[in-house]
């Protein structure tokens, strides 16, 4: 490391000396050698006559202040410091980049053989010198030159106001976009692609141009992305009151995208996956998806781009909120129970493991050295539930009341979470006082409750203590506020209600102290206690439930949720106990009764096909891995393996039944054939396990007309280790090796491949012509799914996984680290291994640690976890 890489603190904050009301920016596109010059009205607001740009991985042609040639300045590897400069002035800057050598994918690079931007969050200073920061807010206008064969759609933000032809084949378009935004929200593209048009009016009665862009040939695979569009702003109308502002939006799909998808104002730049999907190539989960990320980038156009962040420690400002109305948008539009339990899964999985790696942040982070590295789960997710809490304690019309005052103050504006908060308490008359803790205190905590029933006063006693661990940046905690939902049940399955100090109260009880005990009065008889119901809270449960308890919430409990929730609790108990029965070669169990409520679950006509399905999805081995302080990761494998097998086992007939009565004739993707398939697939997967897996696989295989139907077949045959798994591997590549995105499905197969051999297969499987480490879906389908679920062969004692990552983290820690840095995770929480593993994956991390070129968001995380 030659110079070692600095961290910024949140307190640090200082207003900016200079902003930036307007530039003007002309690309003339080139692959190797691209100009961009940049006009800028600058204005000084404070006493510095320094004016500090950022800049990286470029060159600078020519500066000029006011016209006039100025070579007063000093420069650095990311800075170019103006000096002697004051008051308003003009700017201009004329840049040379590298498009094609950009493997980064952050600034201006090619993907294929059109060219795109990525901004967010610090890209722009790698197109000009620019006060790269999300508080200076200008308008922009741009012009992008080029050739018009190669190019004939060159987009940029905002609206097409000139266009023409120029001399050598080039041609140009003008766009300006009225919005003042930060540097992030810029974006350009240019390429040949086919258009999907439509056009939208807004409830004002405003005509929007809707124009989808793809690359040729795959028209046929946008209609699904152009109704989630239409849906999204419909929906934001409707629930939000909150309508499109420009007269045309774009979303442009590119297949080399570092992440999901990008809001750029008024052109979208999305990863091709979230766009792309037609019956034959893509699964309902992938429907499911394009609409919600579709929704979720339309969403911030108010939530990010209206009002956007004054600094990026305020990332969940736009994140957490964006992402809760994602949430609600696919929960508005289809099976709420069946999004809440999704969501509640990356919570207790992924993100209560980043809670416990060295990487535990607050959702708004205190200390950054990378910013790319804190587009968390736990600024997404996390700080989705956090704004879900204040919706809970808000209620809908109140928060809605807050939202309308939130935009009232900051539209037009960069505003910070406590603006936020302000606004919601404000605008309810809530205090949020101590719910403010949420932003500032990192970990998951842990809420303990036990309770009493006292039959002679007919009293209720519930009591609940809360404790968060210390996390690997923070050690003391204090008690959060936290709104626990729960309900009470008779014998009969009947909701009580519920009295407090001689009142009616509702179901959501407020935690604020560290132990408190709730006594309900009126109690007839011992209640069964329904607790965190609809996961009211980011939190770790605690509470002793007996088998009977589960089985009854998982028949009797109100709301589908807490259904499937005693069902994970009651699977748990069998899961941890079976865990300790390998461990002590004792011989495995899952009572009859247990085998029974799923039995009911599975025959319960009254039940959604789609939420079934859910209940019969054990919780998966990250998850497990979150319930212990050291893992052993065969004996997760082998309960399991064994719980898996025994439900498939004893519930074959009900399995078969179902999977022959779900049969469609006619594909469609409504809700109700999505669900439909769900469980028809859910059931293959445990028949799989069974003796007529072979046989029934390869039929659906066979006779799919969709690729959900075939990927289903293929996962069971993957992970039931089936025979017939070669013959249907290598048909499909055969099938689809021209098509990368479908093809990251069969890579995905490779990369979780449970048998032994896997690791060997994946190193063949980096020399398939559909495979490249320059293209990121390719390396998160095949080396992320091995690093990141496939426990047994990346955790393999001989060290081998740890090394094979450890190899592909250093070329990517050059052609591209945001990438990398993604990857690392699961080799960062070596705590969690027993101490042969933990030396091999430190040894991989030191590797890295003694590199001398360590991009800084591998030095980031490697150094934190190392410390
Ligand atoms: N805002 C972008 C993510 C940018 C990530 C930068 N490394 C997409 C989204 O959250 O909508
Ligand atoms: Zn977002």
């Amino acid at each position: 490391m030659s110079q070692q890489p600095q961290a910024k603190f949140r307190s640090d904050y200082q207003s900016p000396e200079f902003t930036i009301s307007d530039i003007d920016l002309v690309f003339d596109l080139d692959d190797t050698n691209t100009f961009i010059s940049a006009t800028s009205k600058v204005q000084q607001l404070k006493k510095s006559t320094d004016l500090l740009l950022e800049g990286e991985g470029m060159t600078l042609v020519s500066l000029k202040i006011n016209d006039v040639d100025h070579d007063d300045y000093t420069q650095t590897d990311t800075q170019l410091t103006i000096h002697n400069v004051s008051g308003d002035f003009t700017l201009a800057i004329v840049t040379e980049v590298n498009p094609q050598e950009n493997t980064a994918l952050e600034g201006l690079y090619k993907s294929g053989d059109g060219f795109c931007t990525q901004c967010e969050a610090e890209g722009f200073r790698r197109i000009t010198y620019y006060l790269d920061r999300p508080d200076v807010l200008a308008r922009f206008t741009t012009k992008v030159i080029a050739d018009k064969k190669a190019y004939p759609h060159l987009l940029s933000n905002g609206n097409r106001v000139s266009h023409g032809d120029l001399d050598d084949g080039k041609h140009f378009v003008h766009w300006q976009d009225p919005f003042p935004k930060p540097a992030y929200l810029f974006a350009l593209v240019a390429g040949n692609f086919d258009v999907l048009t439509d056009t939208y009016k807004t409830k004002s009665g405003r005509d929007v141009a809707l124009e989808i862009y793809v690359d040729q040939g795959n028209l046929d695979r946008t209609p699904h992305a152009m109704t989630s569009l239409i849906n999204s702003m419909k929906w934001d109308e409707d629930r939000f009151d909150l309508e499109y502002d420009l007269d045309i939006y774009m979303i442009v799909a590119v297949d080399f995208f570092n992440m999901g998808a990008m809001e750029n104002k008024g052109l979208n730049v999305f990863n091709s996956k979230f766009v792309l999907a037609k019956q034959e190539t893509a699964t309902d989960t992938d429907y499911l998806g394009i609409e919600a990320v579709i929704g979720h980038e339309y969403f911030h156009n108010w939530t990010g781009n209206r009002v956007t962040c004054r600094d990026w420690f305020q990332l969940s400002l736009k994140e957490g909120l964006t992402v809760f109305r994602d949430q609600e948008f696919s929960s508005d539009l289809g099976s709420r129970s069946v999004n809440r339990i999704n969501n509640v899964r990356i919570m207790r999985g992924p993100q209560f493991a980043e809670d416990a790696s060295p990487m535990a942040h607050p959702i708004r982070p205190e200390k950054v050295i990378e910013m790319n590295n804190f587009y968390t789960l736990t600024v997404y997710e996390k700080g989705s539930e956090v704004i879900r809490m204040m919706h809970t304690l808000l209620g809908e019309v109140n928060f809605q009341k807050g939202m309308k005052l939130y935009f009232e103050r900051h539209d037009g504006t960069a505003a910070t979470c406590e603006d936020f908060v302000l606004a919601m308490e404000n605008a309810s008359g809530i205090d949020l006082t101590q719910f403010r803790l949420w932003y500032s205190q990192s970990g998951t905590p842990v809420l303990s409750v036990t309770s009493e029933y006292d039959e002679v006063k007919q009293e209720y006693a519930l009591t609940v203590k809360q404790h968060t661990p210390a996390t690997e940046d923070q050690t003391e905690k204090s008690a959060l506020h936290i709104p626990l939902d729960i309900e009470l049940y008779t014998r009969d399955g009947a909701v009580m209600e519920l009295r407090c100090n001689n009142e009616n109260i509702g179901n959501v009880l407020n935690i604020v102290e560290e132990q408190q005990t709730f006594v309900f009065q009126d109690v007839s008889e011992k209640p069964v206690v329904s607790l965190l119901r609809e996961f009211s809270a980011p939190v770790k449960l605690n509470y002793a439930y007996s088998d009977e308890e589960l089985i009854f919430l998982m028949i009797h409990a109100k709301n589908d949720f807490a259904r499937w929730d005693a069902g994970q609790m009651l699977l748990a108990n069998y899961i941890r106990a079976n865990i300790t029965h390998v461990q002590n070669n004792e011989s495995l169990v899952l009572p009859e009764v247990v085998v029974d409520a799923f039995r009911g679950v599975l025959l319960n006509a009254e039940l959604d096909h789609a939420f079934i399905a859910e209940m019969f999805v054990l919780p998966n081995h990250n998850e497990i891995t979150g319930w212990f302080d050291t893992v052993d990761v065969d004996a997760i494998d082998k309960a399991l393996g064994f719980i898996k097998q025994t439900l498939a086992r004893d519930l074959k007939d009900e399995f078969s039944a179902t999977y022959h009565s779900l049969k469609q004739e006619i594909y469609s993707v409504d809700h109700d054939a999505i669900g439909k398939r769900s469980l028809r697939n859910c059931a293959l997967s445990y028949l799989a396990k069974t003796d007529v897996g072979e046989s029934l696989v390869e039929a659906q295989y066979n006779s799919a007309d969709n690729m959900t139907d075939t990927m289903a077949a293929m996962v069971s045959a993957n992970s039931a280790e089936l025979s017939i798994r070669e013959t249907l591997m290598n048909d499909f590549s055969e099938k689809w090796s021209h098509d990368g995105l479908v093809m990251d499905k069969w890579f995905i197969l490779q990369g979780s491949n449970p048998n032994i051999e896997a690791l060997s297969t994946i190193k063949e499987t980096m020399n398939h012509k559909a495979f490249s480490l320059k293209n990121p879906n390719r390396i998160r389908s095949l080396i992320g799914s091995f690093a990141a679920s496939n426990a047994v062969n990346f955790h393999s004692k001989s060290g081998k996984g740890y090394a094979f990552l450890g190899n592909i983290l250093l070329d990517l820690n050059v052609s591209n680290p945001q990438v990398a840095s993604r990857l690392i995770d699961p080799l960062l929480k070596f705590k969690k291994y027993d101490s042969d593993r933990q030396t091999l994956m430190k040894e991989q991390l030191q590797r890295l640690a003694d590199l001398d070129n360590l991009a800084k968001d591998l030095f980031e995380k490697v150094t934190k976890a190392l410390a």
